[in-house]
């Protein structure tokens, strides 16, 4: 039975039978906690004008509804006239057009997965992307049916001082003895019920105003718990500096009156962008710089960006289905990574997607959990929020932007906007308008949509001195994928001489399976530099095996920054190759120690120098190399670093204690991996540590300090980790650094380490911010022990999948993830992970988790 379930194709798509122009939902919510909310819903229904033939029923999806009356045009219905399943409501011989009335109970207390209508502590909230509004009334719950809502709330007041659903607020009552209150909301556009959202709760409100270009007063609101309302300004300001971007960059304005944004604790992902109701998970919204790193600030002004840029990519142009799911989600980080770049540093920003990228997505893409960013077919839809969905779908994105030039495409984005609003569509429209925009031939580019598995692009390099010709052959493959058609590369290049003169710089259009870029250089004596996928034009993996002697060439004359630190990511490759080879005898390279020092020296973009000073992280491994052994790569790290240490210790030393009298973002940024080097270099710089976690006057250089000492667990982090537990014990945010900060210890009893948080008082697996901070970075980021020799980690996190995917399929399945990759692993590792795989398939129940693990199961 378990293998058995339902299977959801892309070719099977079916226009649907009704549409609902009017949706009138009246919810009330009760007076005593354990009872039910009531809601009252009327639709208003037509047949699709498209389908000729009347259907013989309509189905409406309703997912653990406690029905008290449905009716029909004012009359209820007799029980012949319907039947009610597990998952809906069938009803028989529907007229043409009409008005359905449906009123049922849900119990929303015992609801723990986080989708529907749930609790987040005591604020009442809702999650209903990709299919959770089945879970609140009878509807077609599919994102091509777009209806105007029309929400009335009511509750008593005390419990749920403020009531707040999408779109305008058009009434505000109360009772007359003042105990209940009601509010409706009116949206005026069209949208999904996926996009419906409604909040009821005790909630401070922070509110501001922003004037669209046009002139028009919109109401902005950020609501939290009382103890954060003065950890929301950054938020806010996040948001108007978005509002304004796409006003620049894509003229695009925002379209109600009211924008508002409510801050939860228990949300299984970062944020949802209901229209005129986003909802956050707070870790995303609420911020100062004595509780929140830099990173996190970057990130919160990212995610505020990404929900808001959604409201035209995704909510006023919407999907047809869910396999067009990157159709929103690429576009809209594709925005927020531009809007990031244009308010940073666009060189970094590139470099830490790009970094994102390889570390997440192309590692899924490697393994059994790879897909195309238009999958064929799913089980649950929540297991394709992936990397690949969203960061390779960006990249998608990218390509075409690439490929068009910036004026061009951003044409065709005003003219996609334009035409479609208001329409539910499939990405086929917006490879049909890119075309349109381009000059050229784009056919061939379709298939980035239907190809999984990340390209590897051989370069072959020939120079003959008799003719000047210089030939490099472009070969281009997919490992787990051999079967896949040729795609549409285009790789930004540069040819550069000997001399480091610019030979030429071009986009090359890759198209053949081989394919030869051939120049006469008349003027050349000796064989040219290539510098390609310059600005990584292209997500794929490059195998152009250039020399380290090469490397260093290039190194001087290129002048794409993102190339550059891409020629110091080779370097430090192939010196993890040559200790392979070399172990004891291993030495860095003369080269790039010099190079490094100079970078330190001499460089005063501190941002960018932090970037090269970051060896390559454990996940960047995984991306990279065809067998993992993570013993290796620790080892190879630490002699890495010991030999920098005891060559540049001076310049480390001395740059530190030179950024620490700075203040700003890239001075810390460049500041704490120093910090981390010179303690991994050698343990006596802990105390340069421990004075920093001591005297840290912001949360990014106190909570770096920790992570540097809580590599090992010893008394000092011990010591460390009590104080920073006494200082943020009553901050529940803060508290998910202090989890994650202890399990991504390297010791080797972090295994009880993490036992014993998970029966810590603040630990509640309920909350996913609390799973992801100590479950899934244990599982995702400290590779040493997850993939400790004796399979205590696999066991450890097989257990807990196990426990919550009870109580959290969503997020069960996401961790589940984490065994993506162990195909590359050692045999006695990889067998024990199929065992742990193999106990936790008897254990759980839920479609999200069977899928993910029969993938995982599948034989190559
Ligand atoms: N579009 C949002 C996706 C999302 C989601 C999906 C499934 C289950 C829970 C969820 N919470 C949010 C987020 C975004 O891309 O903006
Ligand atoms: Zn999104």
């Amino acid at each position: 039975m378990k293998n058995q379930e339902k299977i959801t194709y892309l070719k099977d798509y079916q226009p649907p039978s009704f549409f609902i122009d009017e949706v009138y939902l009246d919810i009330t919510l009760p007076e005593l906690k354990d009872d039910e909310v009531k809601i009252d819903s009327v639709l208003i229904l037509q047949r699709n004008p498209d389908i000729k033939k009347p259907p013989k029923s309509l189905f409406l999806n309703g997912v653990g509804l406690k029905p008290e009356r449905i009716a029909i045009d004012g009359e209820e219905l007799s029980s012949k006239h319907y039947e009610i399943t597990a998952d809906g409501l069938l009803i028989k011989n529907p007229p043409s057009s009409f008005q359905l009335e449906t009123l049922v109970f849900i119990d929303i207390y015992n609801n723990k997965s986080l989708e529907g209508m749930y609790f987040s502590g005591q604020t009442l909230c809702t999650q209903n992307e990709a299919e959770g509004f089945r879970k609140i009334t009878y509807f077609l719950d599919r994102s091509d049916v777009m209806s105007r809502f029309t929400t009335k709330i009511t509750a008593p007041k005390e419990i749920y001082p403020i009531l707040l659903a999408g779109g305008n607020c058009t009434e505000a009552s109360q009772d007359d003895d003042q105990k209940t209150h009601s509010k409706t909301f009116y949206d005026p556009s069209l949208k999904p019920c996926y996009l419906f959202a409604l909040v009821a709760g005790k909630l401070n409100e922070l509110q501001e105003n922003y004037t669209t270009k046009s002139g028009r007063k919109i109401k902005l609101s950020i609501f939290s718990e009382q103890e954060n309302l003065e950890k929301l300004n950054f938020a806010m300001q996040s948001l108007k500096r978005a509002m304004l971007w796409d006003e620049e960059v894509f003229s695009l304005e925002y379209d109600l009156d009211e924008y508002k944004i409510v801050a939860v604790d228990a949300f299984n992902f970062g944020a949802m962008e209901n229209k005129g109701l986003n909802i956050f998970n707070s870790s995303l919204i609420i911020s100062n710089d004595k509780t929140t790193t830099d990173n996190e600030r970057i990130s919160i002004e990212a995610v505020i960006a990404h929900e808001y840029f959604h409201n035209w990519s995704g909510n006023r142009v919407t999907l047809r289905d869910w396999f067009q799911l990157t159709l929103k989600e690429g576009l809209t980080v594709f925005r927020d990574q531009e809007f990031t770049a244009d308010h940073h540093s666009p060189l970094v920003k590139r470099i830490q997607d790009v970094t994102a990228l390889r570390e997440r997505q192309f590692n899924e893409d490697s393994g059994p959990l790879s897909h195309p960013i238009q999958p064929s077919s799913y089980k649950h839809i929540n297991n394709f929020y992936t990397a690949t969905i969203y960061e390779k779908g960006a990249e998608v994105v990218r390509m075409y932007r690439t490929l068009l030039g910036e004026e061009a495409f951003k044409k065709a984005l005003l003219l996609y906007f334009s035409r479609y609003d208001g329409m539910a569509i499939t990405v086929d429209e917006f490879f049909a308008v890119m075309g349109e925009c381009y000059n050229g031939e784009l056919t061939q580019f379709k298939k980035w949509y239907s190809t999984n598995g990340t390209p590897h692009v051989k370069v072959e390099e020939k120079w003959q001195e008799k003719t000047k010709t210089y030939t490099a052959t472009l070969s281009q493959r997919i490992p787990n994928n051999a079967k896949a058609d040729p795609l549409l590369i285009p790789l930004q290049y540069c040819l550069f001489s000997q001399r480091g003169e610019e030979i030429k710089s071009d986009t090359f259009l890759l198209k053949k399976s081989k394919q030869a870029l051939e120049l006469t250089l008349e003027n050349q004596t000796d064989k040219p530099l290539l510098s390609i996928n310059r600005g990584f034009s292209a997500p794929i993996e490059l195998e152009q095996n250039l020399s380290e002697d090469d490397l260093f060439k290039l190194l001087k004359v290129e002048n794409d920054g993102f190339n550059r630190w891409d020629f110091l990511q080779q370097l430090y490759f192939s010196s993890f190759h040559s200790y392979q080879k070399q172990k004891a005898s291993f030495e860095i390279n003369a080269n790039f120690l010099e190079t490094l020092k100079n970078l330190l020296t001499k460089e005063k973009d501190y941002d960018y120098v932090a970037q090269c000073f970051l060896l390559p992280s454990y996940n960047g491994f995984v991306a990279r190399e065809e067998k993992l052994d993570f013993e290796e790569i620790h080892a190879f790290r630490k002699t890495f670093v010991k030999q920098l240490g005891s060559h540049l210790k001076g310049d480390l030393l001395k740059n530190y204690q030179k950024l620490a009298l700075k203040d700003g973002m890239a001075e810390r940024s460049l500041k704490n991996i120093l910090l981390a080097l010179l303690c991994e270099y050698d343990t006596n710089y802990r105390q340069l540590a421990c004075d920093q976690f001591a005297d840290a006057a912001n949360m990014t250089d106190s909570y770096y300090a920790l992570l540097i000492l809580c590599k090992q667990l010893d008394e000092t982090s011990k010591k460390a980790l009590s104080a920073f537990y006494n200082k943020w014990k009553d901050d529940n945010l803060v508290m998910n650094k202090w989890f994650a900060a202890q399990a991504r210890a390297q010791s080797e009893n972090v295994f009880e380490t993490i036992n014993d948080l998970s029966k810590h008082a603040a630990f509640n697996i309920e909350e996913p911010n609390k799973v992801y901070a100590l479950l899934a970075v244990f599982a995702f980021h400290n590779h040493l022990r997850f993939h400790d020799n004796t399979g205590r980690g696999y066991e450890l996190i097989g257990e807990k999948i196990a426990t919550l995917d009870s109580i959290n399929p969503t997020v069960a399945a996401r961790l589940l993830t984490a065994f993506g990759y162990y195909k590359k692993l050692q045999p006695q590792l990889s067998e024990k992970v199929v065992k742990t795989l193999k106990t936790v398939k008897q254990k759980i129940n839920s479609r999200a988790s069977l899928e993910i693990l029969e993938n995982l199961l599948k034989k190559a």
